[in-house]
């Protein structure tokens, strides 16, 4: 057992064994068994590579074999930092067969996450492309190997300079070494988005990830004839499961990657390849939305087009309809468990105006008030959930996981939303100090932190400013310390503290002092309020 993994109580995990839930598959058996059954279809396809459920079987045995003699072992944790690229499943089910850890980081973060990740995991390995998007990874690799004694392995997808080329890696599958991973033990760690510090790392188990991928295939009508567009980064929770790129594999279907979100790539692929279903967040559904008038392909094959990770406005909803001829689907999830999905014979209302309802009839959700009481139907609250899907505690996190979780095991997801008499979720705001930038969620108290750290800031404040196309986007207050410096050098200070760009403060606003609570506390009501109401006054000001 991993240390630092709080499972399931005995009297739960027994529960959902004899419901059905988790049924003793791993990853590993799972991919043995679609490739005797699916052999010689299609599994995926990007770049210049395709491969079958056969073929992508003993390339991860192969792999596997070539993790193993650089001594990676089950539970050991590997940081993977790849594109949307076929390379990224052969790693990770090379790594679930061996039993090791994948620790999905993001393209786009840089030496302040990657240096954490692989440092609070004591990572064994660190496998990266060797450019994208114009940024060397490598350079990423050098840092990181330089503040963490454990990192003995960077791998390359690509050209490898100094470091260990992954293409070296493959041997004979007879190479590979049975490993006993069981169905309980944790697959890998994903990311948390955080509302305090750095992100919280999430540990899957095989048991409850693949019950997902399952329930998830299941109610997006995956079969052998879908066709998933993975658009957004891969690595992500959205696009891995609901039901993502493992829930189509898990299917039998066929898994498309997008080298990136806009139109120009991906309509292409939808023609090219008849794309049945693809997940989109807000702002790029918006950007789709607008984009299919003005190009010319065939995307008559969608069926259904997912939208989630931040809320999606009832008005752009009531387009997708129309617009792609293909039913839309909202979708309300979370890294560290919870899945809530419209159904794809809901009536037109429920779909437009709310996202969905738990996957799982296991799955328990509390609508409640600040002292933990429920609240009446109908009500906003914050939602409280626990079930067969849902993590019991962050990895090695105990003073965290004291807040995180009630004492009887409910996870605290910080959203508020109201709850209908069928049962549907409407999310209506947040109550964690997060800003969810377009699906990309950051945590105030990390930026804060940073900013801290700048001889010319006293206080720092972030705080969600409203967006027609992010839907929020991030504002920064500073009470500067001597002479007010200027937002670009406080921006410029940040990154070259390596945060990844998306958290770096959209806006920053500078003031004496902050408004308070009764308590005496920063109050981030006051402050969100009054940028609004600044962009309010701005936009009137324009339109005069
Ligand atoms: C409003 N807020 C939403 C929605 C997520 C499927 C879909 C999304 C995620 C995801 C995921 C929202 N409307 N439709 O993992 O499997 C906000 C909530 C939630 C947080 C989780 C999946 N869908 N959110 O976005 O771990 O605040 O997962 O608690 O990145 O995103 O973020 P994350």
């Amino acid at each position: 057992m991993l240390n630092g993994f709080t499972s399931w109580p005995k009297n739960m995990a027994d529960l959902y064994r004899k419901e059905g839930c988790w049924k003793g598959e791993t990853f590993g058996s799972m991919l043995r068994e679609r490739a005797k059954k699916y052999g010689s279809r299609m599994a995926l396809t990007g770049g210049d590579r395709n491969l079958t459920y056969a073929e992508l079987d003993t390339q991860v045995d192969r792999l596997a074999a070539g993790f193993q003699k650089l001594g990676i072992k089950k539970m050991d944790r590997v940081v993977i930092q790849l594109p949307n690229i076929v390379e990224f499943f052969e790693v990770c089910f090379a790594l679930f067969r061996i039993g090791a850890l994948p620790v999905y980081a993001l393209p786009s973060h840089r030496s302040n996450e990657i240096d954490y990740f692989c440092e609070f995991t004591e990572a064994a390995a660190y496998i990266i492309p060797d450019m994208h998007g114009g940024f060397d990874y490598r350079t990423l690799a050098r840092g990181a190997q330089k503040k963490n004694a454990t990192l003995l392995n960077v791998i390359v997808a690509g050209d490898s300079e100094e470091f260990i080329c992954l293409k070296s890696l493959y041997r004979e599958p007879a190479d590979l070494v049975e490993t006993n991973v069981q169905p309980s033990d944790v697959a890998f760690l994903q990311l948390s988005g955080g509302s305090t510090g750095l992100s919280k790392l999430i540990p899957r188990t095989h048991d409850d990830y693949i019950y997902s991928l399952r329930l998830s295939a299941d109610i997006c009508g995956i079969n052998q004839d879908s066709i998933y567009l993975a658009v957004l980064p891969i690595a992500h929770n959205f696009p891995m499961s609901s039901p993502g790129t493992l829930g189509t594999l898990y299917g039998g279907g066929l898994v498309v990657l997008s080298p990136g979100p806009s139109p120009d790539e991906a309509f292409p692929l939808i023609e090219k390849y008849g794309v049945t279903i693809t997940a989109l967040v807000p702002p790029l559904a918006l950007r789709w939305l607008e984009a299919v008038s003005t190009r010319n392909y065939d995307l008559s094959s969608l069926q259904v087009l997912q939208v989630g990770g931040a809320k999606f406005s009832a008005e752009a909803a009531r387009r997708v309809g129309p617009v792609f001829q293909c039913v839309l689907q909202q979708v309300f999830g979370m890294a560290e468990g919870l899945v809530n999905y419209t159904r794809l014979d809901d009536p037109q209302e429920i779909v437009v105006n709310t996202q969905g309802r738990p996957m799982s009839e296991l799955d328990e959700i509390r609508v409640v008030d600040e002292e933990d009481r429920e609240v009446a139907l109908g009500e906003v609250g914050t939602l409280l959930t626990r079930g067969p899907y849902t993590i019991c505690g962050y990895y090695n996190a105990p003073a965290h996981n004291e807040k995180a979780f009630t004492k009887d095991g409910f996870y605290r997801t910080g959203d508020l939303v109201s709850l209908n008499s069928s049962g549907y979720l409407t999310v209506e705001g947040r109550d964690k100090d997060q800003i969810n930038r377009g699906g990309e969620k950051i945590a105030a108290e990390e930026v804060e932190n940073h900013l801290l750290a700048s001889s010319s800031v006293h206080d720092a404040a972030i705080v969600a400013m409203p967006d027609d196309y992010l839907g929020e986007r991030s504002c920064a207050f500073v009470i500067p310390r001597g002479e007010t410096p200027k937002a670009r050098e406080l921006k410029q200070f940040l990154k070259e503290r390596g945060l990844a760009a998306y958290k770096i403060p959209d806006r920053v606003e500078f003031m004496e002092a902050f408004p308070k609570t009764p308590l005496g506390k920063v109050s981030k009501k006051a402050l969100r309020q009054l940028i609004s109401d600044k962009l309010r006054a701005s936009r009137k000001a324009i339109h005069k």
